[in-house]
């Protein structure tokens, strides 16, 4: 989609469980193709045991919203963020996308699904993406949930690095100006992780990110 201003990555605190691999790679895609990205933590209402994720998006300095599409909580300021831009939501199946629109402008009714208690997965429920006009004068696009994605093709490992910001304000002070943050001593990166000043999911999937960009460059 063209002229894409913001990416709104929607994630479910619970039912389904966060998926913070697929958070963390929409995040780099946003930034990448130099879109706003906004977090969006849904279903607020079914748990309050996820806060220390929220805490932690929110101190690396992302834009961080909480919300229920059931009880209304946050909506607004989602609406909020539409105005005047063409925004895209994005993030797994059954985390409430569709519903979060249909809460904003219930004229859209927009086909919901229930996530399945078996699988503990939506069920693919939007199977088109869909550009809605929103009353504020924004667009926004609907898409179907997705829990795969691939890093871009042609970006090299030492991009990835400055991608994480909390990584980016760091790694200055790392004694190698090359480093990956991997196998180098005096990293400050991994020090910051010792230190609990990062957190190890995020140190992790920067790990596992490294190791997808390092194969897509030998096949490149
Ligand atoms: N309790 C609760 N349930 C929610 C909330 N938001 C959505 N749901 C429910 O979660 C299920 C999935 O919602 P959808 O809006 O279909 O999710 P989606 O992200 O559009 O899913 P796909 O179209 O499959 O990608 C539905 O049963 C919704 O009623 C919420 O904030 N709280
Ligand atoms: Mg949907
Ligand atoms: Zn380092």
């Amino acid at each position: 989609m063209a002229n894409v201003d913001q990416l709104l990555i929607v994630s479910a605190l619970t039912n389904p469980e966060p998926d913070l691999v697929l958070l963390d790679r929409l995040l780099i895609l946003a930034e990448v193709n130099s879109l706003e990205p906004i977090i969006i933590f849904n279903k607020i209402d079914l748990t309050t045991e996820k806060l220390a994720i929220v805490n932690e998006y929110e101190k690396i300095g992302y834009d961080v919203i909480i919300s229920s599409a059931k009880t209304g909580e946050g909506i607004d300021e989602i609406k909020s963020r539409f105005a005047g831009k063409i925004s895209v939501l994005a993030g797994a199946s059954g985390v409430g996308k569709s519903s979060i629109l249909n809460a904003i402008l219930p004229e859209l009714s927009l086909k919901t699904g229930e996530v399945s208690k078996k699988l503990k997965r939506g069920k693919h429920t939007t199977r088109h993406a869909q550009l809605l006009v929103m009353k504020n004068g924004g667009l926004v696009a609907d898409t179907p949930g997705f829990s795969r994605l691939y890093l871009p093709k042609d970006m090299v490992r030492e991009e990835l690095g400055p991608l994480f910001p909390e990584f980016a304000v760091r790694q200055q002070n790392c004694k190698f100006s090359t480093c990956l943050h991997n196998k180098e001593p005096q990293c400050a990166i991994k020090k910051a992780v010792e230190q609990g000043e990062i957190a190890e999911w995020r140190y992790e999937h920067y790990l596992q990110f490294l190791d997808e960009v390092i194969n897509n460059e030998r096949s490149y």
